[in-house]
């Protein structure tokens, strides 16, 4: 089926997908946005109080459909599926949601979607990998957001940190999104500028190890930190989707640390991981050179250890 450029869908309306649906009203990047839902109702619901807010931003038809109504979507996100609970790992998650996925992913592959699926439901990576395997879709066209909102986490904590614009903030948090991930600091800079040298030009001279170290594992704790206070978290990574759909629609060539089918880099196969690529009309177009060194290759492969163990475990 031929694809419409100015069309979006979001299947699972609960926190997560109506974020992604209310940022993505306000982006004017699309002109049609497809809500769906097992709560059809909740889908209406969220379509109807979301197009309320049309008069203040672009022109953008917002409305609950089914399978028929989606399958010309330039871009299909997937946030369907229980929601991470308190002290629950992100990997506990996983027996529940492939399940979901089970009866999702058919649905779309058989209307011949020939569109970029952009997994969000977590466990992302393994949910990622089941995507591509129930869909036959090109590795190009199924990714995860991964580590996204982890990295914009990052760059938000190191901002704060060092007094400067997230934005002059080049950092990646790498691998899983969960528990195995970690921040790539051989390669943090800002704006050119090595993280320890920033920091001592905004005064601090010591310990810039434990520094890091503590950021990271704030980085690492903030979803089980925010889920504590408040149930769930949803505006980040509605953001986070929001930038991935610019990247895309907008052909920006942006490099973002999606989660990607692995073809052999840094040795990683059959896998979904993120490691940054670059992102545009194509889906993911490309590798690059990202370059690690020793002890973060030694980190990345046990990340996708992890995922390949929780991948062997679920029926795909
Ligand atoms: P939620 O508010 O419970 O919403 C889930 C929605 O999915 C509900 O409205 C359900 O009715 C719907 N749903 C369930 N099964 C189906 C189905 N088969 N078809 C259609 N709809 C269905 O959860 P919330 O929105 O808070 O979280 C959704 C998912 O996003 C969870 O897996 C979270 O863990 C995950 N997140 C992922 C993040 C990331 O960085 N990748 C960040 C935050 C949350």
């Amino acid at each position: 089926m031929a694809v419409n450029a100015r069309k979006v869908a979001i299947i699972g309306c609960g926190f997560v997908g109506s974020s992604t649906a209310f940022a993505l009203m306000q982006s004017g990047l699309f002109s049609e946005i497809v809500m769906l839902d097992a709560d059809r109702k909740k889908a209406e619901g969220e379509a109807l109080d979301i197009s309320h807010g049309v008069p203040f931003s672009q022109p953008c038809e917002i409305y609950a459909g089914d399978y028929d109504d989606i399958a010309d979507s330039a871009i299909i996100i997937v946030t369907a599926g229980a929601a991470q609970k308190p002290g629950e790992t992100r990997l506990d998650l996983i027996k529940k949601n492939v399940g979901i996925f089970k009866s999702i992913i058919p649905e779309i592959a058989k209307r011949n979607f020939k569109g970029i699926l952009l997994i969000v439901a977590n466990p992302v990576d393994v949910l990622t990998y089941a995507a591509k395997q129930l869909s036959g879709l090109p590795d190009s066209h199924v990714f995860g957001s991964g580590t996204v909102l982890d990295s914009a986490r990052l760059r938000f904590n190191l901002s704060e940190h060092l007094g400067v614009d997230p934005r002059s903030v080049h950092a990646f948090i790498i691998g899983e999104h969960g528990d195995s991930e970690f921040a790539a600091w051989s390669s943090a800079n800002v704006s050119g500028v090595e993280i320890s040298r920033f920091c001592e030009m905004r005064g601090f001279y010591h310990d810039h190890d434990q520094a890091k170290a503590n950021i990271s594992e704030e980085v690492k704790n903030a979803a089980y930190d925010i889920i504590s206070k408040k149930r769930a978290t949803y505006y980040g990574i509605a953001m986070s989707a929001k930038r991935i759909c610019e990247a895309i629609i907008r052909d920006e060539k942006s490099i973002l640390p999606v989660s990607s089918i692995q073809h052999g880099r840094f040795g990683l196969t059959d896998v979904a991981l993120s490691i940054p690529v670059i992102v545009g009309k194509d889906g993911i177009e490309n590798e690059i050179p990202f370059a690690l060194n020793d002890d973060e290759l030694k980190k990345l492969r046990d990340s996708a250890e992890t995922l390949k163990n929780t991948i062997k475990s679920c029926d795909l």
